[in-house]
């Protein structure tokens, strides 16, 4: 009897000294892009690698996409911790960030970013205004286009009526658009009763709502560079989990990263066939249209940044172009 609990005092002291092994992590994970599609994709192959390497330290408990929360909130839901992680484009979350505006305005690849010192300081604006840490970037490599109903033959958008996001917004009101913002998940509905002429989108996704069915057009050349961002809600990051558990996150976010960044171009290639044989056809801007189309996009997508973070527009600039 005494030597058992002389033995069992021993084991009890023993344990006490051990570093507490970390018990299995979970966390919740949500995306701001329907569940299966392009821009989730990315962020699912994620999870499910976690899931598979981090047996018995993290588990990603994944809520879905906008079905579980409208994807204008997940920066908010991230901000204060309703999730632990969140998929999303920098602008789902401008109200609390403006400068993830200037994210689209890359010309450098995030490889490229986390080597100058550019990931750096935009993971220090997310950790700011955000309460996040700035896990990954997907996306790049991918432009955005216009897409129409209604030809057009030169960089004029007057009387039309476009679907935006910020991401649009700046450009194509400098070319006298009308603009209606909606979520991803209204734009068909939108295109079926005639309120818009056209949307912007990405190259790769419009079959993962259908829309090719009501899309004429699409008008080249894209502009800007796709970023779809992984979001750790920063105590979460910080306090509730450990060296390893942050290690492996990591690792598999920047495998995902550079894998995406990767196959980016081959997939665009792809899409763009796909839209040709459902008939969609281009509108390609040459020459000086297309200087017109390219210069209007860019210049007012970094003006708009400059007036709403006058602060971080130079650093930004720097960050995300290397000039
Ligand atoms: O909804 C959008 O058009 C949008 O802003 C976006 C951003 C990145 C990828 C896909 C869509």
């Amino acid at each position: 009897m005494m030597f058992k609990s002389a033995c069992a005092a021993v084991v009890m002291a023993w344990v006490a000294v051990q570093p507490v092994s970390a018990e299995q992590v979970t966390l919740r994970a949500v995306s701001g892009f329907q569940e299966g599609t392009s821009f989730s994709r990315p962020f699912e192959a994620f999870i499910k690698k976690v899931n598979e390497e981090g047996k018995g330290l993290v588990r990603i408990n994944y809520i879905g996409g906008p079905k579980a929360m409208p994807p204008f909130e997940v920066g908010n839901a991230v901000k204060n911790g309703i999730v632990d992680i969140g998929n999303a484009t920098g602008a789902f979350y401008t109200n609390l960030m403006p400068a993830a505006d200037a994210l689209k305005l890359s010309e450098i690849s995030i490889q490229e970013q986390r080597k100058n010192g550019g990931w750096a300081y935009i993971n220090k604006l997310h950790n700011e205004k955000l309460n996040a840490y700035y896990l990954a970037r997907t996306g790049d490599g991918v432009p955005f286009h216009l897409y129409v109903n209604k030809p057009i033959t030169k960089p004029d958008l007057h009387g039309l009526t476009i679907r935006v996001t910020p991401v649009y917004r700046a450009f194509f009101a400098a070319l006298g658009a009308n603009l209606v913002q909606t979520a991803p998940g209204e734009v068909y509905t939108a295109l079926e009763r005639g309120v818009i002429d056209g949307y912007g989108w990405p190259i790769q996704g419009i079959f993962d709502l259908g829309w090719q069915e009501k899309t004429k057009y699409r008008v080249d050349p894209g502009f800007y560079n796709v970023d779809v961002n992984f979001l750790v809600n920063l105590d979460t990051w910080n306090k509730k989990l450990d060296d390893k558990q942050r290690a492996l996150l990591q690792r598999i976010a920047l495998e995902i990263e550079a894998a995406n960044g990767a196959d980016n171009a081959k997939i665009n290639a792809e899409e763009r066939k796909r839209q040709a044989d459902a008939g969609i056809k281009t509108i390609a801007f040459e020459g000086k249209d297309r200087q017109v189309w390219l210069d209007t996009a860019r210049d007012a997508g970094w003006a708009y940044i400059k007036e709403v973070a006058p602060q971080q527009v130079d650093e930004l600039r720097k960050a995300l172009t290397g000039r």
